[in-house]
This record gives structure tokens, sequence and C-alpha cells, in this order.
């Protein structure tokens, strides 16, 4: 993409160990823009105000901001209302809200939840203490060799038992764009909800929760140019109106007494406490950034980068790819192992020459063992990534490489 779109990222232009950053974890957080930093300064400069108590000025604006976000994420993702979107610290508690709230509220004895085998821990564990709690059965879809999901395969586990199926829309890992449309319909159609974490989705391509039919969407502001510390919880009013808070105490309360007590409507119910006022202004603000980028100009980007970065680094021997080798069945991301070179030495030679990628289990040690891998290194990439970025990976891994070879 243009160097137009690298300049909004004031972080970027620095060097780091001598040479100039390129940061290539994008999927752990992506940076903030310019726009975002600034309209979180904006906030805190003018209007910060605790909100919904409408007794002053201050007061007024800053509820305008902290709603006027929930809208502009409401559009984003298109639900029905605003009554649907809650504000949460991100994806995960916002899996955690789904599993305390929905989970313990529906979920009896022998009842299943299935999930899959490439799930990111924060939407295994919930599922785990759910079942253990409940005597529920958790299960797992078998993935395809090349890291993809057989919609076969989702069909033989999802059965009339099941509650809840609950599948990311993208690999943290593998990178791969799961089929969570059809999915859902297959959940559905058995009688079980369907939950999406939608962490690697949400920020790298068009969501629309109608057309997907899922009951439920989480995911995180801070890996789609937000700040960090805001996430969302998207719900279907229905299912929201016979959820249970699983957070207690102010905000969140219409009146008190002293033994009994009842909520406020939806979505406030599920907001207890001071929100995330500033997160949520700031997160408003990153989704003004990527309507004006617009999401399918990302999309095409991150696969194009997918697709350039497979073909240079398989020209380096003894790297090893992970997840599907067909760029339109991946986002942008790309995980490796070098031959004989642990990812966490990759990733320090890596950094001695300004290049910032992960290593290590990315928060899914399940898939860690059915890749046989103990940890791996990974290059994610965002809109202000650029082919000369991987060119310098590529660089990177050949030093690296020449250094271990030499050294043992
Ligand atoms: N789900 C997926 C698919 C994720 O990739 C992550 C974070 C989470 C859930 C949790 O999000 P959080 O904002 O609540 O922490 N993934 C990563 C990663 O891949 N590297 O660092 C964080």
């Amino acid at each position: 993409m243009n160097t137009t779109i690298r300049s909004y990222f004031p972080i970027l232009d620095q060097e780091i160990n001598g040479h100039p950053l390129v940061y290539l974890d994008s999927a752990a957080t992506s940076q903030k823009p310019i726009q975002v930093i600034e309209a979180l300064e904006k906030y805190y400069k003018f209007n910060n105000a605790n909100v919904h108590r409408g007794v002053h000025t201050l007061g007024n604006r800053a509820t305008d901001d902290y709603e006027g976000a929930r809208e502009k994420v409401r559009k984003f993702i298109n639900a029905a209302s605003t009554q649907e979107v809650i504000f949460t610290r991100g994806t995960t508690t916002s899996i955690n809200t789904i599993a305390s709230g929905y989970g313990r509220q529906n979920i009896v004895e022998g009842d299943e939840i299935v999930i899959t085998y490439m799930e990111h821990h924060s939407n295994i564990i919930p599922w785990q203490q759910l079942a253990k709690e409940k005597g529920a059965v958790l299960k797992y879809i078998d993935l395809e060799p090349d890291g993809t999901i057989s919609l076969d395969t989702v069909r033989k586990v999802v059965t009339p038992k099941t509650k809840i199926v609950s599948v990311m829309m993208v690999s943290n890992v593998l990178g791969t764009i799961n089929p969570v449309k059809e999915i859902a319909k297959i959940a559905h159609g058995n009688g079980a909800i369907m939950v999406v974490d939608g962490a690697q989705g949400v920020p790298h391509m068009k969501v629309d929760v109608q057309d997907l039919d899922c009951d439920f969407l989480a995911f995180s502001g801070h890996k789609m140019c937000g700040p960090t510390g805001i996430g969302v919880l998207y719900g279907k009013k229905a299912i929201l109106e016979n959820m249970e808070p699983v957070e207690f105490g102010g905000e969140m309360i219409d009146f008190v007494g002293l033994y009994e007590s009842t909520w406020k409507e939806l979505p406030w119910k599920f907001e207890g406490g001071t929100p995330i006022i500033a997160g949520a202004v700031g997160l408003g603000a990153a989704i003004d950034f990527l309507n004006e980028i617009g999401l399918d100009t990302i999309a095409a980007h991150e696969h194009q980068m997918a697709r350039y970065a497979m073909d240079q680094m398989s020209t380096i021997d003894g790297l090893t790819i992970y997840g599907p080798k067909d760029e339109m069945k991946r986002c942008g991301l790309v995980t490796f192992n070098l031959d004989d070179v642990h990812p966490h030495d990759v990733a320090t030679v890596l950094d001695m020459n300004g290049i910032a990628v992960r290593a290590g289990h990315h928060c899914a040690q399940p898939l860690m063992k059915w890749l046989e891998a103990t940890a791996t290194a990974r290059a994610s990439f965002y809109m202000y990534n650029s082919e000369e970025d991987i060119d310098a990976l590529v660089k990177g891994l050949r030093v690296a490489k020449e250094y271990f070879n030499d050294v043992f």
C-alpha cells in the first residue's frame, strides 16, 4: 500500500537498533494512526467527564462521545441496534461474558460445546471452565492437513446435543479464514448458538453480523487501530435480553433495594462501573479511519502481502510455513519455523535488525500440539506494511540462518 497510509502512523517513523523499524506484529496489536491519538487527546483535553449523568456540559459531551462510538460500532458490523453493542475490555472479556452469562444460564450436564483445534486460549478456557462446572462435554473440530476447516467435519461433530459452537473468524497462527457463516448454519440447524471470535477478522475484512447470522461476536479495539482496553461484545437482542449480567454494581442498575435490585435496559445492564469512555472514543476514531481506507482495500492488500511473503520466504532453505498456501484462504500473516533455529532466537536476530515479529505458542497451545511444534515465529501485516517490509524480513531471516549455522 502507499506511503501516505504509513505516514499516519507516527510510531513507524523511528529506528530500532540502528535500523528503520519494520513492524510485523499487528496480530498481537496494531499500531495507532494519528487520527486515533488526536481523538484521545481531544477527549481528555476538552470533554472528559463521567457518562450517563446528564447534569453538566462535560458530562453530556462525554456521553455523546461514548454513545456516538457505540453507533459507529453498530454501523461497522451492521448490528440491527445499538442495544446489541456492549463495550468490554476486549475479546477475552467478551467471550468470558458469554460463557459466564449465557453459558451458566443455559448449559446443563451432558450438553455439548464445540470449538476447533485452532482456537486462541481466550476461546478455549472459558468453555473448558464452563464444561467442568456444568458437566458438559467440550468437543473439538479437527483441521484439514492445510490448516483449514471442512464443513463435513463440522457436520459430524455438531449434533442436536450441541448447545454452543464457538469458532474464530481468522486464525492468529495459521491465518486461515474460517467459513463461520456456513458453520453458523450448521449450528442453528442443530439448535445451537454460534459464537464468533472476531479478534483477527473484524480488523481485516468487512463483517456483517446480520449476514453471518452469528448469535455473538467478540473483538478487540487494539487490533484494529484503536486503543488497548476497549473491545466489543455483539449479541442478538433476544438473547441478550434473557441473559443475566455478569458484573454488578454502579451504572448497570435501574433500582437498588436492600435485598433486590433491577437492571438497566440493554446494552447498559452489561456495562457495570464507569465504562471505558476514552477507549470507546478511540475505537470510534479507529472505525472512521478504517472506513476511510476501506475494509475491502485492506483485505485485498493483505492477500497480496500474504502471497508475496509466502513466495519470498519459500526461497529460504529449511523454512516451513504453516497454514493454507492459497492466499485467498488466509489473512495477512505468515507463521513459520526455520530449521534448527528456535523461533525466539529468530525473533531476537530480527529485532537486532529492527524487525518486530512474535515468537512462541501465540496463545494457541492445542494448535501447537496439532502442528507438532513447540513454538513458531509469526510475521503479521496490516495496511501500513509494504513489500519492502517483507524484503527486510527475508533479508533478516537469511542473516539469522547464517548466524546460527555459523555458531552451531
Ligand atoms: N482471539 C484471537 C483469535 C486472538 O488472536 C486474540 C489475541 C484473542 C482472542 C485475545 O484478544 P485480547 O485482545 O482479549 O487479548 N491474539 C494475540 C496474538 O496472536 N498475539 O498476541 C495476542
